[in-house]
């Protein structure tokens, strides 16, 4: 009887064990893989012969990396630049290409918005309509890529 107990005991204890290592190994996945977050990514509805679209979005890390690029299906667009609206000495608006990407600092939100840093889908293949859905990849130094919904809509939310 006694040897009995002993051995369920010892079952039970190995049992308990493995739940604990899953339980490690499961979070400190979640913590190597997520470390950001995109949120609010949507872009305005286009008109034919329009031949560009743009896509905004609010990034947040929590640690430091950089948003290297945002690819975009080729069913969408050529592809996808990273722009910075610009004021030129002449008044006019401009934008320029954020070749070395967007830094990420822990905890501070980089907002892609009109007139700011904005996401250019290059020689879109059809227009964009409202109520449609495309996705798009960020790929960042450090994290994992993220693929993310964009909503189009008829206007800025
Ligand atoms: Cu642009």
């Amino acid at each position: 009887m006694g040897a009995l107990r002993n051995g369920r005991r010892r079952r039970l204890a190995l049992a308990c064990l493995a739940v604990v290592a899953l339980a490690a190994c499961g979070s400190g996945d979640d913590t190597a893989t997520t470390p950001i977050s995109v949120s609010d990514a949507w872009a305005l509805a286009t008109v034919t012969g329009q031949p560009n679209g743009a896509v905004y979005f609010t990034v947040m890390s929590t640690a430091d990396d950089t948003l290297e690029q945002v690819k975009v299906p080729d069913t969408v667009a050529d592809h996808a630049e990273m722009h910075q609206s610009v004021t030129t000495a002449t008044g006019a608006m401009d934008m320029r290409e954020m070749d070395s990407g967007v830094a990420l600092e822990p905890g501070t939100a980089v907002t892609f918005t009109p007139g700011g840093m904005h996401v250019m889908l290059v020689d879109l293949i059809a227009p964009l309509a409202a109520g449609q859905t495309f996705d798009i990849t960020l790929e960042f130094a450090k994290a994992d890529p993220i693929t993310l919904p964009v909503a189009v809509v008829e206007s800025a939310p």
